[in-house]
């Protein structure tokens, strides 16, 4: 296989499908298995497969693997392919020893059998799984506590299932809560007052940060598996709503922004962009509140469209749907807030949505697999103000033109390429304070890159870029492969926190470097810290500061 290992681990993160009970289906014209065998193979299709070729194995970044297609391939030939793998970027299982002779053999004689269908999940599940624990009105009416609240990081920890609360002023952990399977992401509410974390089992915590020692108010679950969680923030809206994208089943739920009591559950199954033909499971991507209207912005990926959910009346709800490209994950706003720019990754084109229009403002060529989490904007000084997205599968990053009105030659077009230190890219950042932009390198397979950051100075773009070495300035030692991952600025825009993700049974950090200087500033380590990944400031993820 030619997928580099970190990739595939990338696509390939366990699914929370694997713990579902599901059975098997009778087809004659399948190999036989023991219902052993094929539990066995179920759970690790899940945990292994379903990322790329679908829960329904109808197909999604991976080839479909349904029964009509893999039962005249036969288990001799599907045994080699799974063995040794593809150009096309199937992992070769057996000679990199993730899977021995026995499993593949099993998985072989798996993708024959009918693809067992996990549960759906509706609102009578949902309301099983609902718990408020501290009600509104026994909540406070004012802040409780002396933390300065704009400035607390809400950081992943996501194989302990927790996310750490982190004062920015004083780098002490505040507290570790309990979240969701594998958690994911963290949005804050417009007011900044509550905190909104989404596991993979999308099992989400709404936290006060008011509460003398914030903690989890509220939680649900609005599905089986899930990436995206955010709250509405037009004026008048503001804490209102919540809303949440579910990868299984595929839909997404709006919230009382209070409670999260369910209101309001949409399916996203339909046709793809372009074909036209029906897609069974597209799963809900990357979520934003417009600020222009009081709508949520909802991605779906395999569809490749963008929903424009119009929430003011979830009776009669409106929706207007742009289409664009298949695969749409990540994406974020231009400074002005007004362009939403969402990456079709495996398309390798970024989608450009008008949130005030309503409409598509463009479909721009990038490189390859391009991951922005939410991209990085600064002002370049000949094309005017950019949006800027690195990339999993090459070396550079794209600067795309935001400005439409004074820079129109340069408006959604690539306007350059940057050279980063490599691919495997997944996050950037800027901040309308600092000169800089950092850009991470975790999924690259050298470690100098994977254990490093590149720094840019946006006025002087062409003296390249200066490297940080983020995972030995954490001194944690030689054991273990360390991720630096996701720069993130603190509210005042003028120092970038980096997680160094180690392994689950391995000490990982949180370095913290002065923006003006690029020096060391402060390494956070606490045996609480397991596998820290994303981080979010309050203050800038309420804002959408970048
Ligand atoms: Fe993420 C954002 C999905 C793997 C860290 N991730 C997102 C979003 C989606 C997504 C849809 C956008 C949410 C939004 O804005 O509403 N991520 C997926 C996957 O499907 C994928 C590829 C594989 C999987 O099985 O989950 C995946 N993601 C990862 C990781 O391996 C990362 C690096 C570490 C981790 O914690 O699991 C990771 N994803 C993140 C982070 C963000 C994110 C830190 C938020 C970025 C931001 O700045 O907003």
């Amino acid at each position: 296989g030619t997928m580099p290992p970190a990739q595939q681990s990338y696509q390939g993160a366990p699914s929370p499908l694997a713990n579902e009970p599901m059975y098997q289906s009778a087809n004659p014209k399948a190999p036989k298995m023991t219902q052993a065998e094929f539990e066995l193979g179920r759970k690790t299709y899940f945990e292994r497969c379903a990322g790329c070729h679908g829960v329904l194995r109808k197909g999604a970044t991976g080839k479909p693997l349904t029964p009509d297609i893999t039962l005249s391939k036969g288990t001799d030939y599907l045994k080699v392919f799974i063995s040794y793998g593809s150009p096309a970027g199937m992992p070769n299982w057996l000679t990199s020893g993730e899977l021995d002779e026995k499993t593949v053999d099993i998985m072989a004689r798996y993708i024959q059998q009918d693809p067992p269908q996990p549960p759906e999940f509706g609102l009578a599940q949902m309301k099983q799984t609902w718990k408020v624990l501290v009600p509104p009105e026994k909540r406070p009416t004012r802040k409780m506590n002396k933390f300065n609240i704009e400035n607390i990081f809400s950081t992943t920890l996501r194989d302990a299932g927790e996310i750490a609360l982190i004062d920015g002023d004083s780098k002490q952990i505040i507290s570790v809560i309990k979240t969701g399977y594998a958690v994911h992401i963290s949005r804050t509410s417009a007011s900044g007052r509550y905190l909104f974390v989404i596991g993979r089992d999308a099992k989400i915590n709404m936290i006060d940060l008011w509460m003398e020692h914030p903690e989890t108010v509220a939680e649900i679950r609005v599905g089986l598996e899930a990436r995206s969680v955010e709250t509405s923030k037009y004026k008048g809206y503001e804490d209102k709503l919540a809303i949440a994208g579910t990868y299984w089943p595929p839909q997404f739920t709006i919230m009382d922004g209070d409670t999260l009591e369910p209101k309001k559950i949409v399916a996203t199954r339909g046709m793809v962009v372009g074909t036209q033909e029906y897609h069974p499971e597209p799963r809900v991507a990357s979520i934003v509140a417009s600020h222009y209207k009081p709508e949520f912005i909802v991605n779906v990926k395999e569809t490749g469209k963008t929903l424009m959910v119009d929430y003011s009346n979830l009776d009669a709800l409106k929706m207007t749907e742009i289409g664009s490209a298949p695969f749409l994950h990540d994406g974020g706003w231009d400074a002005t807030k007004r362009y939403f720019f969402v990456a079709a990754n495996q398309s390798n084109k970024i989608t450009v949505i008008d949130a005030k229009e309503d409409k598509l403002a463009a479909i721009v060529e990038v490189g390859k697999i391009p991951h922005p989490g939410r991209g990085a904007n600064f002002v370049h000084p000949k094309f005017g103000p950019v949006w800027a997205t690195g990339h999993l599968g090459d070396e550079t990053i794209s600067l795309i033109g935001t400005d439409p009105v004074k820079h129109k030659q340069y408006a959604f077009k690539e306007v350059a390429k940057l050279t980063g230190q490599g691919g495997g890219n997944l996050f950037l950042k800027s901040h309308p304070k600092s000169q800089h932009l950092y850009v991470d390198t975790p999924l690259n397979p050298d470690p100098a890159l994977s254990q490093s950051v590149a720094v840019y100075d946006v006025k002087n773009l062409d003296k390249g870029f200066t490297v940080l070495p983020i995972a030995q300035w954490a001194g944690l030692g030689d054991d273990g492969a360390k991720r630096v991952v996701q720069p993130e600025f603190n509210k005042a825009g003028d120092e970038v926190w980096f997680s160094v993700w180690s392994a689950k049974n391995k000490q990982s950090a949180l370095v913290v470097v002065d923006d003006k200087t690029l020096k060391l500033k402060a390494v956070i380590k606490d045996p609480r810290l397991i596998t820290p990944t994303g981080h979010f400031n309050i203050f800038n993820t309420q804002h959408d500061i970048y």
